[in-house]
């Protein structure tokens, strides 16, 4: 019985994949920069990503998605940016898949947007092994998870392309220690860009902000993104659903 469990995942995994690289290729072609915001629980993705579109949209043509196992509550705070967003309920899946994000999707036009976020289902280990067809992976770690998740949850981190600290603010009141977490996240992805912020006090945004930009730049010149190449293969046995 194992063996059959395990072959049909692999067939969905890779009919995801096929499904993601089809939608790379339709944000590519149609100038579209995708990041894609992961993280435990709570950990400020709407909340960072709300003052992101605000911010955003006066330059670029902005929108986003957002998976919840249940309620469109992070649809209604993202749009009080004044952003397009859209809901996706999972109703028992801990992560979003390619095909929920094209059904999501299918009305707009593509064309009218410069940037589109997917906020993904708040768990630290589901989304790893799901391309969204994503041209950037998003890690936000809050202060208030403690400095030794990447160690522990070492899975989601691998596959990022740069980790945003969040709730900087809070800090100093949970004796988050600063140079342990630099070192863990350094320990399991050498090299990785991490950006500090607070969305509650703008602390580090401007970064987070130049970063992003400076990301949708580098596409428009026809560089490529890490995030496709960092992710597992359909092949993948032990990643959980
Ligand atoms: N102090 C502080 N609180 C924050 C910050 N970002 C988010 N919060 C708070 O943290 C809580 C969770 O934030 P959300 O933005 O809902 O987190 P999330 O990652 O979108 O949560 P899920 O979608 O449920 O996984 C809320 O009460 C926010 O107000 C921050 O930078 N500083
Ligand atoms: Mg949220």
């Amino acid at each position: 019985m194992k063996p059959r469990v395990l072959e049909v995942r692999t067939r969905i995994l890779k009919k995801n994949d096929e499904l993601a690289r089809d939608m790379r290729a339709a944000f590519a072609s149609r100038g579209v920069f995708v990041p894609n915001l992961v993280s435990s629980p709570g950990s400020g993705k709407t909340e960072l990503l709300t003052r992101t579109l605000d911010h955003l949209k006066t330059a670029y043509r902005v929108a986003a998605v957002v998976g919840d196992l249940a309620t469109e509550n992070d649809a209604n705070r993202l749009a009080t940016s004044g952003a397009p967003a859209i809901q996706i309920q999972t109703d028992n899946i801990c992560h979003l898949e390619a095909d929920m994000v094209q059904r999501a999707i299918g009305g707009w036009d593509l064309d009218t947007l410069d940037l589109l976020f997917i906020e993904n289902v708040g768990n630290l280990v589901c989304p790893t092994t799901w391309d969204l067809g994503e041209d950037l992976r998003v890690l936000l770690m809050a202060v208030t998870e403690g400095e030794d998740k990447p160690l522990k949850y070492p899975t989601l981190i691998n596959t990022a392309d740069v980790v945003v600290i969040s709730k900087i603010d809070l800090a100093e009141a949970v004796g988050f220690d600063r140079e342990l977490a630099h070192k863990n996240i350094q320990t399991v992805r050498p090299g990785i860009e991490v950006i500090e912020t607070s969305a509650k006090t703008g602390l580090g945004m401007q970064r987070w902000f130049d970063y992003l930009i400076q990301q949708v730049a580098r596409k428009r010149d026809g560089e490529e993104s890490s995030a496709a190449k960092n992710l597992p293969q359909a092949t993948e046995q032990h990643a959980p659903l």
